[in-house]
């Protein structure tokens, strides 16, 4: 069975953990009970936003460009001491060797590949307290409970880097894939035509020892690649996490190429691209022998030995139509790797999104010139006030304790605010007082 695979391996998409729910306020009821304390319960905390590798997967082709992806909000708290539900926390299922990048700076958040198979990218909101919490000896029936801290939201560009231990690299239609289907039971599309394999695909390779490794067939490079040309530079990120690569080139000149020029052009856009590449290990893979004439194999392949054999780059001659020449290829790659060691590269995180992410404000902070006023708006407020007995001492000092911890006095501040200044808020105006603290 062959598949034409969608090639997406970087999708940008927008992530949102869950607000945390609503502390309550409520006042006990009981038979005989004329007055009772207060029993308004916790919300409950917002789902967080969690990656997890899947290995299932080997494409990002399932994710939506722009899709948006949220976790769920906490519940509020409820009446007799009942406690909001937990918002459930979105798993996202990626592909192993997916980075998770903060889209406008590109910096890394998380690297889903060899130790880390579950990252939490944002985190929920923590539920607000209810007003069973706040009842003291001087207040005993607070009118206020705290609402739930707000969700966070991120837009993230997932780039999937395939983690292989080899790759098959060379120019379209040398045979990369036919390599694929003849060495492992990976389906690549082989045909006779350029720019064939659209997207990188891995596949195990199984041998008579019981060592096993990972052969990715990689779309064909041309002359320029490393600067965009063909299917340009997509396909060299994958290069990046291979240990060895395997250059795969048509010795029989079906196209009339120069075998010979071909190898020096792939390796010379491979070094444009990193010039970390040039000190991977490679082995040559002098393909389509069954198409020479007698007597001409041994002169190019011999050309090619001669170049390059010098330099500890081994050279093979292979068909991959017939298998010829493919078990001592195998083998020699097996070597190889277990030479290297196995392990793969994991990325550093660059970027926290704990201490980077705009918390969604729920409010707006703007200044009236007609009125001469600072107008403070929005939902959050709106169920703050409603919260909060502001009448009292006590809860007015707890409402201003809100206004800080989310930002707005500073909001206000940075639009020049003075002391004495009015804030509206719904019905209520105040007078700016810098600093009332605590009493
Ligand atoms: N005679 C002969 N033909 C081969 C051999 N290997 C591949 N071919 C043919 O060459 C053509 C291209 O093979 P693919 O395996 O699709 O080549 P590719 O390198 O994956 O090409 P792209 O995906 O376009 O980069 C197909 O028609 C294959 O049948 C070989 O060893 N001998
Ligand atoms: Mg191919």
């Amino acid at each position: 069975m062959t598949k034409m695979a969608d090639f997406i391996d970087r999708v940008k998409i927008h992530i949102k953990s869950g607000k945390g729910g609503d502390g309550h306020v409520s006042f006990r009821r009981e038979k005989y009970v004329a007055n009772g304390g207060p029993d308004g319960g916790d919300g409950g905390k917002g789902g967080d936003v969690i990656f997890e590798v899947d290995e299932g997967l080997n494409t990002l082709s399932d994710f939506h460009y722009n899709g948006k992806y949220k976790a769920e909000p906490g519940g509020d708290g409820r009446a007799k001491r009942c406690s909001g539900r937990s918002g459930e926390d979105l798993v996202v299922k990626v592909p192993e060797g997916t980075l998770v990048r903060e889209f406008e700076s590109g910096q890394i958040i998380a690297d889903l590949s060899g130790p880390n198979r579950r990252v939490t990218i944002l985190k929920g909101g923590r539920g607000g307290s209810g007003n069973m919490h706040y009842a003291t000896a001087t207040m005993q029936a607070p009118k206020y409970a705290q609402p739930g801290k707000p969700a966070k939201e991120l837009d993230v560009l997932l780039e999937l880097k395939l983690i292989a231990d080899a790759g098959l690299v060379g120019f379209p239609n040398v045979g990369k894939s036919t390599f694929l289907t003849k060495v492992s039971a990976a389906r690549p599309k082989v045909a006779d035509y350029h720019f064939t394999t659209l997207s990188p695909m891995p596949g195990v390779v199984r041998l008579d020892d019981m060592t096993d490794f990972v052969i990715a067939d990689i779309p064909g490079l041309i002359e320029g690649a490393s600067t965009g040309l063909g299917l340009g530079h997509d396909f060299l990120r994958h290069i990046d996490r291979c240990r060895v690569l395997v250059h795969v080139v048509d010795a029989a000149s079906v196209e009339g190429r120069d075998p010979l020029a071909d190898i020096r052009l792939i390796n010379n856009e491979l070094a444009r691209y990193n010039a970390d590449i040039t000190n991977k290990r490679q082995i040559i893979c002098a393909n389509k022998i069954d198409l020479l004439p007698e007597g001409a194999e041994a002169g190019i392949i011999h050309e090619i030995r001669a170049l390059y054999e010098p330099q500890g780059i081994p050279v093979f001659a292979v068909s991959t139509l017939t298998g010829e020449g493919l078990k001592s290829v195998l083998y020699a790659l097996s070597d190889i790797l277990k030479e290297t060691g196995r392990e793969t590269v994991v990325y550093e995180q660059e970027y926290f999104p704990e201490e980077g992410t705009q918390a969604v404000e729920d409010y707006t902070v703007r200044y009236d010139k007609k009125q001469g006023e600072y107008i403070v708006e929005g939902a959050l407020i709106d169920k703050m006030l409603g919260y909060t007995n502001i009448e009292s001492e006590k809860g007015f000092v707890f409402f201003q304790r809100f206004l800080e911890e989310h930002g707005v006095n500073e909001r206000l501040q940075a639009l020049g605010i003075r002391e004495g200044d009015t804030v509206r808020m719904y019905g209520h105006a105040f007078e700016y007082l810098p600093g009332v603290e605590e009493i």
